[in-house]
């Protein structure tokens, strides 16, 4: 008997070792997808009316896209709604940091840049948030990635990187995607 209760324990620590071996290799694997590759689940809580969202304030139709903003920092300001993005391009400046801001008045909707850190769910009643920087110049595909009904399929935007040089603001700070 003594001998069985040995070979248990034994068996017990063995599993024990190799449990706390998965959960450091996972652990490990969020730390470097942190650190490494710098995805983060987005972590702010910003509360916004869906009701008024296209009445006035920060996501009206006047200040949707991307602004210089007074204070120097770009901020892309986008609008996610059944079935389609408003605006459906975005210009940003190549390899610099630019903060995404995005809502949604009816339900909840995702995007994603392919190919970048821009990964987030649009929940109706908040503001999602994702600071990024593009690397590479050229037009990326932003598509939606929450089913949100029968026109999902068809819905997906544009996000347009230009070299610095040629990303021109105009007078309010806004730039707007040249015609293709
Ligand atoms: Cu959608």
């Amino acid at each position: 008997m003594a001998i069985d209760e040995i070979s248990v324990a034994k068996s017990e620590r063995r599993w024990a070792t190799a449990m706390a071996g998965v959960s450091a290799v996972m652990l490990g694997a969020i730390l470097y997808a942190t650190l490494g590759l710098h995805l983060n689940p987005p972590s702010n809580v910003e509360l916004i009316d869906p009701a008024t969202i296209h009445v006035s304030g920060e996501f009206a139709e006047e200040n949707l896209g991307t602004r210089l903003e007074p204070t120097g920092g770009i901020v892309t300001r986008l609008v996610t709604t059944q079935f389609s993005f408003s605006p459906a391009c975005v210009v940003v400046p190549q390899d610099t940091p630019v903060t995404i801001r995005v809502v949604s008045p009816d339900v909840i909707h995702g995007i994603m840049v392919v190919g970048t850190n821009v990964n987030t769910m649009v929940i109706p009643g908040y503001v999602s948030r994702v600071r990024t920087r593009f690397t590479e110049v050229g037009e990326m595909l932003m598509p939606c990635h929450e089913f949100c009904g029968l026109g999902h399929s068809q819905m997906i935007a544009k996000v347009r990187v230009v070299p610095v040089s040629e990303f021109k603001p105009d007078a309010d700070g806004r730039a707007h995607c040249a015609a293709p």
